[in-house]
């Protein structure tokens, strides 16, 4: 049995995933940083992992000479597995990057997903079809993990590829099918993260290090619960968990909860609420089912992230043992040590990919970039963290965190931001309303709206809105659904629901009447009223798809 499994190291962001599920499998990894490096003769099952941009990966290969390295490896027989980018730089080209070639393994180019009927990029858990194609045990009923605006589409199903001795997996966003996973002779390569798709996706990485194809036989009631209605694009409802993390007054990290942002007990001592340790608490939903987790830096505000590095080992020791995406958020800006070193934001999420994020979330970064972007006229000048970190990593690596709150006004005249009438007027009878961002979690008001921020930040590369609401953080009596259908029609990219979920009816409504893309809880759980697997089964059994484990 291979012991050692080597992995091309283009400074991938899911690099670190990648070598935490490999390692968890038993195996000692290696990486492998030039096409000149000797260890590439040795290697005996390579990984070809990748994230981001096309052009930006196939330019790094190039520049490390990997391009002609990873031919002869591939044609001396040995096994090579690609993932995502990995995957995509076996074809031609792509959109993304019209100039920039793929290996050309597989004469195809690729093209972005269609945005007018559904979100891009596709983020979230779909299953896939294989045609009677069965290879390394790949499950038609499992749901894995996507994460990608551009792919290989079949408009006319996978005939051609086959022809070519391929071997097909597909699967369905919206109305369109694409190639999910490939693999011919020693070659195998998916679109999807093997190394975020939980047990499944463990054990998919399993079978291909041992070259197994193991058959899946499900029974029919699996079957039934666990087919792909395509109700919501094909994706299921994601529910996330989230830890707000800070130092309580003796100094340890916790896993904290407000009340809209109090994160301090109002009866007994005044001290900070803490309910539990960040990384139990993460493996604990993890095991619950939870379809990603995340992590909020709640004080970073004040802390200089890159000494903070309790949070840092935080991330590292979770990501060791959850093998869904994680999320970190706080801190996400540029940065001056008290050395006076100045440190660059995509350095600082660079950090944080490097200890095993796939994502980061910016809050009052993304405030500050978009009341730029406005006073130049709609426009970025390519500075932002939002727009450097999502040309290096990838848009889908960004989150903007947003921290809005309701102020009522009298007439949508009153402001220059976009305000609805809601269905709730104040005490004085008020019901145009908007939602002013905050920052710095609560303590500083923007002039901007959530409408303009949010657009902003999609418009300077953005990949996904988590939306939080300090009216309803913590108060269990459901979300602000009047926030979330606005902010759900303002922008194409995936929004997460966020504030105020205290019972499994409220993910429900969430989803069915606004239509967001996953929900996120934290009171709820933290507290153990439900535990994520009793949110899913709720929505099961009412009708929603979820990801069972
Ligand atoms: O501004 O880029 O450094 O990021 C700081 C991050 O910390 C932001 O994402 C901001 O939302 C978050 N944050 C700052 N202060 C607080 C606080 O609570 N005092 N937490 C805070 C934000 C919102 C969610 C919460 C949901 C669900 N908390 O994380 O988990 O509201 O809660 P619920 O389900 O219990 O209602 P930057």
């Amino acid at each position: 049995m291979v012991q050692v499994v080597h992995i091309v190291d283009v400074e991938s962001g899911n690099l670190q995933s990648i070598t935490n599920a490999i390692e968890h499998l038993g195996y000692e990894v290696k990486l492998i940083r030039s096409g000149a490096d000797p260890e590439l003769d040795k290697a005996e099952t390579l990984i070809l992992p990748g994230v981001g941009n096309f052009g930006h990966f196939t330019r790094n290969m190039r520049a490390r000479g990997f391009v002609d390295a990873i031919s002869s490896y591939i044609a001396s027989g040995r096994p090579l597995m690609g993932i995502c980018v990995g995957l995509q730089v076996l074809f031609r080209s792509s959109e993304e990057d019209p100039g920039a070639e793929g290996l050309a393994l597989v004469d195809m180019s690729l093209s972005r997903f269609r945005d007018e009927s559904k979100p891009v990029p596709e983020i979230g858990w779909n299953t896939l079809q294989l045609d009677g194609d069965q290879f390394f045990g790949l499950d038609p009923c499992g749901r894995y993990y996507f994460v990608h605006s551009y792919a290989a589409m079949l408009a006319n199903g996978a005939g051609r590829l086959r022809e070519q001795g391929w071997r097909v997996a597909t699967a369905r966003y919206g109305d369109e099918r694409f190639v999910a996973a490939l693999a011919r002779g020693n070659l195998f390569a998916t679109q999807f993260h093997p190394e975020k798709s939980g047990k499944l996706g463990l054990q998919l990485l399993a079978n291909f290090l041992k070259q197994q194809h193991p058959s899946i036989d499900r029974g029919s009631q699996d079957i039934e619960l666990l087919t792909n209605d395509y109700s919501n694009y094909g994706l299921t409802r994601r529910i996330i968990a989230c830890l707000d993390v800070r130092a309580n007054d003796e100094g340890d990290l916790v896993v904290t909860k407000g009340d809209q942002y109090d994160v301090r007990d109002k009866q007994e001592s005044g001290a900070i609420r803490n309910l539990g340790k960040p990384v139990e608490l993460a493996q604990l939903y993890y095991e619950q089912g939870a379809d990603e987790i995340t992590f909020l830096n709640i004080t970073s505000f004040k802390d200089c992230p890159l000494r903070d590095a309790p949070m840092l080992e935080v991330l590292r020791l979770a990501a060791k043992t959850t093998f869904v995406p994680l999320t970190v958020g706080g801190g996400i800006r540029d940065i001056v040590d008290p050395d006076g070193t100045r440190i660059s934001a995509l350095d600082v999420a660079g950090l944080y990919f490097r200890s095993g994020a796939d994502k980061v979330s910016i809050g009052t970064d993304a405030v500050y970039a978009a009341e730029r972007y406005y006073e130049a006229g709609t426009r970025g000048d390519g500075s932002s963290p939002i727009e450097t970190i999502s040309k290096a990593y990838g848009s889908q690596a960004v989150v903007i965190s947003v921290d809005p709150k309701r102020v009522y006004v009298d007439s949508p005249d009153d402001t220059p931001n976009k305000t609805i009438e809601s269905k709730y007027p104040n005490s004085k009878g008020q019901r145009w309303c908007w939602y002013q961002c905050t920052l710095k979690g609560g303590r500083e008001c923007s002039k901007i709206g959530v409408w303009e921020l949010v657009r902003a930040c999609e418009a300077l590369g953005a990949g996904e809105i988590l939306l939080n609401c300090i009216d309803r953080d913590g108060t269990n009596v459901g979300y602000d659904l009047e926030l979330l259908k606005l902010v759900k029609y303002a922008v194409k990219i995936p929004v997460v629901a966020s504030s105020g979920a205290g019972k499994p009816e409220h993910f429900q409504e969430a989803f069915l009447e606004t239509g967001v893309d996953a929900c996120l809880g934290a009171g709820i759980f933290h507290r153990g009223e439900y535990t994520v697997r009793e949110v899913k089964d709720h929505l099961s059994r009412n009708g929603l798809k979820v990801r069972l484990i």
